[in-house]
Parts: C-alpha cells; sequence; structure tokens
C-alpha cells in the first residue's frame, strides 16, 4: 500500500453456514482486501444496511491507512452515534482497515498494536446440561479438549428451556477436537418471531448456587469456573446470589443486573466479593465508565465487534488498565472467526486482557472463514499471517443464504415480559 492507495470497494457479505455472518469487505486500488466482523446476532441485516446504505459510499475514495481519522469521522462526525447496530458497523469497518494495513506492511496486527505482551491467551469455553448430571459430563468434556477455564449453565427445575442450556449436552462435535468445539447453545431461533421461554427468578436462586457447588465439588479447586446470569436479576438478587456463590471461588459471575443502570453495582459490590464481569451489550467506553472507575466490575466484556472495533476496544482497555480492570472478551459463536482473530490480535498485545471467550463453531463455518489463530491445551493464538490472518472463501459463502433468525424471549410465570 502506498501512500496515494485508495478505497475502491465496500461490500457486505452475508453468509449463513448454520448461523447468520455479516462480513466487510474492503478493496483498495493496489489490490489489498481487509475483512470486518459486522454480525449483530438477530438484527443482521439493519448493520447490513447501515454499511451498504450509508458508510460504502462514503470510504470509496478515502485512505485506508488512516484507521483512526475513519473512526472519528464514522463516530464523532455522526449526529446519531453509539447503539449496537451504529458501533458493529464502525467496528467493522475498523477491523477491516487493521487487516490491510498488516496486509501492506507484512505484519500480523498484534505487532502493529506494540508486539506481544504474552506468548499465548487463555480462553474459556461453555459447558451446560438440562440438569445437574448432565452438565458435570459435559463439562469433563471440555476438560478432556484441554479447556482450563469453563462457564457452567445448566436447567432449572420446574422450567423449560434455559436460555444459554445446550439441550444435547456436548453434542456430536465432542469427538470433532477443541478447535471444532461444538456451540453449548444454538444458533439463534430460525424462523419468523422469537421463541418464547418461561423464566422464574426463584426457582433459579434456588437453583443455581447448589448446581454451581456440585460443579466445584466434581472438578476440584483448580479449574477456573464461571457463570453467566443473562442480566435476569435486580441489585438485591444479585447481592444475595453473589454471597451465595462465595465458597464456589468463582471465576466470576457474568451479567448479574441489566447493567444500563451503572449505579446499582455498587449494591451488589457491597455486599458480595465475588469477581463480576460485565459488558458485551456495551457499544462504547462511556457504557463503561462508572463500572471501571468506580471499580464495580473486575471484568470488562466488551466485544471487539460490537464495541466499535479494535481502535475503540483497546480504549476501554486502557481506561480499565488504570482501574484494575481486566478484559474478558465476548466471543460467542455468534460473533465469526474474522472478530475472533481481531480480538486475539488485542489479546496478545494488551497487558490487561485476562481471558478470551471461546464457544468454537461448526466445521463449516471454519472452511467458510480460513483463519491463522488457533487452539491448543486452553489457550489460543492469533497465528503469525499479515494482518488479522483470515481468508473468506465467499464461493462457499455464498451457498448458505441468510435466514431470518431470534434471540429467544423470556417471559415470566405470568406472563409478562422478564429482562435479558
Ligand atoms: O447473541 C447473544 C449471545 O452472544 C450471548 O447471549 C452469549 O451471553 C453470552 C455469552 O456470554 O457468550
Ligand atoms: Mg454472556
Amino acid at each position: 500500500m502506498s501512500a496515494t492507495d485508495t478505497i475502491v470497494a465496500v461490500d457486505v457479505v452475508i453468509t449463513s453456514p448454520g448461523r447468520n455472518f455479516v462480513t466487510l469487505k474492503i478493496t483498495t486500488a493496489e489490490g489489498l482486501v481487509g475483512w470486518g466482523d459486522a454480525t449483530l446476532n438477530g438484527r443482521e441485516l439493519a448493520v447490513a444496511s447501515y454499511l451498504r446504505d450509508h458508510v460504502a459510499p462514503l470510504l470509496v475514495g478515502r485512505d485506508p491507512a488512516r484507521i483512526e481519522d475513519t473512526w472519528q469521522y464514522l463516530y464523532r462526525g455522526a449526529y446519531w452515534r453509539r447503539g449496537p447496530v451504529t458501533m458493529t458497523s464502525v467496528g467493522a469497518v475498523d477491523l477491516a482497515l487493521w487487516d490491510i494495513k498488516g496486509k501492506a506492511t507484512g505484519q500480523p496486527v498484534y505487532q502493529l498494536l506494540g508486539g506481544a505482551v504474552r506468548d499465548r491467551i487463555l480462553t474459556y469455553t461453555h459447558a451446560s446440561g438440562r440438569d445437574v448430571p448432565r452438565l458435570l459430563d459435559a463439562i469433563d468434556a471440555q476438560r478432556a479438549r484441554g479447556f482450563l477455564a469453563v462457564r457452567a449453565q445448566s436447567g432449572v427445575p420446574g422450567l423449560g428451556t434455559v436460555y444459554g442450556v445446550s439441550e444435547s449436552g456436548p453434542g456430536p462435535g465432542s469427538g470433532a477436537g477443541p478447535d471444532h468445539a461444538r456451540a453449548g447453545q444454538g444458533p439463534a431461533g430460525r424462523g419468523a418471531a422469537p421463541d418464547v421461554e418461561i423464566w422464574d427468578t426463584d426457582a433459579y436462586l434456588r437453583h443455581a448456587p447448589e448446581m454451581l457447588a456440585a460443579a466445584r465439588a466434581h472438578v476440584g479447586p483448580e479449574l477456573k469456573l464461571l457463570h453467566d446470569v443473562h442480566h435476569r436479576l435486580t441489585p438485591g438478587e444479585a447481592a444475595r446470589l453473589g454471597r451465595a456463590l462465595e465458597a464456589v471461588n468463582l471465576f466470576w459471575l457474568e451479567d448479574v443486573t441489566p447493567a444500563e443502570n451503572q449505579e446499582v453495582l455498587r449494591h451488589v459490590r457491597r455486599h458480595t466479593t465475588v469477581p463480576l464481569a460485565i459488558g458485551e451489550v456495551f457499544n462504547t467506553v462511556w457504557e463503561c465508565q462508572t463500572l471501571i472507575t468506580e471499580q464495580l466490575i473486575d471484568f470488562v466484556r466488551t466485544c471487539v465487534t460490537h464495541a466499535g472495533g479494535i481502535s475503540h476496544l483497546r480504549r476501554i482497555a486502557a481506561l480499565a488498565e488504570i482501574w484494575q480492570v481486566r478484559l474478558g472478551p465476548h466471543g460467542p459463536s455468534d460473533i465469526s472467526p474474522v472478530a475472533m482473530a481481531a480480538s486475539l490480535h488485542v489479546g496478545l498485545s494488551t497487558p490487561n486482557f485476562a481471558i478470551q471467550e471461546y464457544m468454537g463453531y461448526e466445521p463449516v463455518v471454519h472452511e467458510v472463514f480460513r483463519h491463522a489463530w488457533s487452539y491448543e491445551d486452553g489457550y489460543l493464538h492469533p497465528g503469525d499471517e499479515p494482518g488479522l490472518g483470515i481468508e473468506v472463501d465467499e464461493a462457499l459463502a455464498a451457498r448458505f443464504p441468510y435466514e431470518p433468525a431470534y434471540l429467544p424471549i423470556a417471559r415470566r410465570q405470568d406472563g409478562s415480559v422478564s429482562d435479558w
């Protein structure tokens, strides 16, 4: 890429190899191609339209080397800013431009971010079961794949399907090796409308401490155990749950409350020392500001795609570092391997990066998105290919057309809608 290279094409690739992914492709006059992930689970086409209709025309003719200026242009330059659709779009452009800069300089992106500060990145995966015995089997299956940290979720007695719990336990992917670890929760339900799940907080609060104590007794003291509440509790309920879980020695308890109200975490913090992780639905540093600067959380979970790309995740990391908050970015199977690559380049080069979520992908997803990143013995590494280290097989991607899909909705026993 010379000083005069320009962006000549901006394309959006939508593919659905088992689940929907939106991918941004930026091409330069000198033939460099950069890839960015723009997947927003259940709202995919909104991001695709934002990129195609409102961003692509602005990028053609711009200098691809000006990553920060382009970020400022798309974020500060826009009157309507923030929000998941906008920030996922900005994130996709940012990833693609870092990919181009890496390819132009022949360097993996982590080298451009200051170089490695660690040799490999600790990862956690998911284990779940309809009941506790099935959960314990699922945890064993993930330990057999080498994972050193596992998120444990189970069904709740008296309730039907519970979000984040795979009906089939570890599933047929078990034999495929850790790099093909099967998703612990399926794709967003395909169909014209979201599935409805019934939620009962009291039943969950009776069950969760028992379930996690059983998991700890089963695995012994060393395995890192995590648990995700998916924003379902009030601050009082969250504080009680945190206290009840202290003996389990969790690595983290995630998303205890809907965190629009960052201040409510003060109450939770006053009553429990359980480590807290929040942030996968946040899109900017401002949404984490109180949580970080008042040390109300231990881990910030912002995703490299949904929080404005590598450039913005690094700013969140820098603020968090001052306050001894560490990063544990979102990495479910509904962000693509392109986002996983970007998160790992940040992870290798960021001192306060603690752990990367890795749910795994179906084998066909690894074929559509060929990647230099790899998994081994509980750790991930971004690889040393120039840029993000991603090649997208566009012909294969074209064989899997988009299908409408939604995350489920939770209703309480009385029929009212529960918080996510
Ligand atoms: O699209 C939503 C999922 O990515 C999310 O619910 C998964 O909570 C999740 C997690 O921690 O991976
Ligand atoms: Mg979560």
